[in-house]
């Protein structure tokens, strides 16, 4: 079966080996300037303006246009988005499904909520291509992809909740511990697809612990990781040695967030996704 995997651009992956793949842009907005997420988007340009910008910021999902032009020419496609509980972009992906399949018949095209982002996603694209080489048909990588998503997991250190808070992407309760400065944040996604606060500490060792303790309270026994950070390669080196101490071996992918997740988990963020 010839697939494509289409993922949006939260997924912070630009390709994906080995098999037909597409990353389809949201959007940053800071002051009057527009950040496509896209492969051209400079991430450092982005940050520097986040950082002297004293105005409105704000993000877009993709319009459903983007996403059929993703689709176009393809037999059979999965299409993962982040969280539908944060974002519009489910909602978009679904129309140009829904459209791309009217307009050609006998075309497959599967949204999956992934209830996540960033690296868990990242990770369920790389088992999409591997699902794709076996004899599995569309429908068996569909059940084979959304079994694998029950043993993913999403934790994250955020050094402030600012945008989230500023966007309403939280809900008040959690809003309520922004305020508290100086302090970092150990989250994690919740099986519902929003962010559900497990810590808050002073100090990077104290959080860098914290988040080792909340993978192995949900069961991360040496399994994939991948670590995509913001602006924090040797925050996400130290936890890659600490947990390859736990677990020699592992197969642990450090990379770079895209515009999207560094709009939203800033300066220092660092997100995990692994498998159990
Ligand atoms: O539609 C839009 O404008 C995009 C809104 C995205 C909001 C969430 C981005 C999250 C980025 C930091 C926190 C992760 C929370 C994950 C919960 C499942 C990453």
């Amino acid at each position: 079966m010839q697939l494509r995997v289409v993922t949006d651009s939260s997924a912070n992956i630009s390709t994906l080996p080995g098999i037909s793949f597409a990353s389809v842009p949201l959007s940053v907005y800071v002051g009057d300037e527009e950040f496509v997420d896209d492969a051209a988007c400079d991430v450092d340009t982005l940050l520097a303006r986040l950082q002297s910008n004293k105005g409105r910021t704000t993000t877009s999902c993709p319009a459903p246009q983007l996403w059929q032009e993703a689709f176009d020419g393809a037999e059979y496609v999965i299409c993962m988005t982040i969280t539908s509980k944060m974002s519009g972009t489910y909602n978009t992906a679904m129309i140009a499904a829904r459209e791309y399949e009217e307009e050609h018949p006998g075309c497959r095209c599967y949204v999956m909520d992934t209830l996540s982002t960033g690296p868990e996603m990242g990770l369920l694209a790389q088992k999409l291509a591997e699902l794709a080489q076996t004899e599995l048909d569309f429908d068996g990588v569909v059940a084979a992809i959304e079994a694998y998503r029950q043993k993913t997991h999403l934790v994250f250190i955020l050094e402030s909740l600012r945008s989230l808070v500023s966007n309403g992407r939280v809900s008040h309760a959690v809003g309520a511990l922004a305020g508290l400065l100086g302090l970092r944040f150990v989250c994690c996604g919740s099986d519902k697809g929003e962010l559900q606060p497990l810590t808050k500490c002073r100090g990077s060792k104290k959080a860098m612990a914290e988040l080792q303790n909340a993978m192995q309270r949900l069961g991360w026994q040496g399994g994939r990781v991948r670590i995509d950070h913001v602006n924090n390669e040797e925050g996400a080196k130290a936890l890659k040695s600490a947990l390859l101490a736990l677990h020699e071996g592992a197969d642990i992918v450090i990379s770079r967030c895209r515009a999207l997740c560094t709009y939203y988990a800033e300066n220092g963020g660092l997100l995990v996704g692994f498998e159990t």
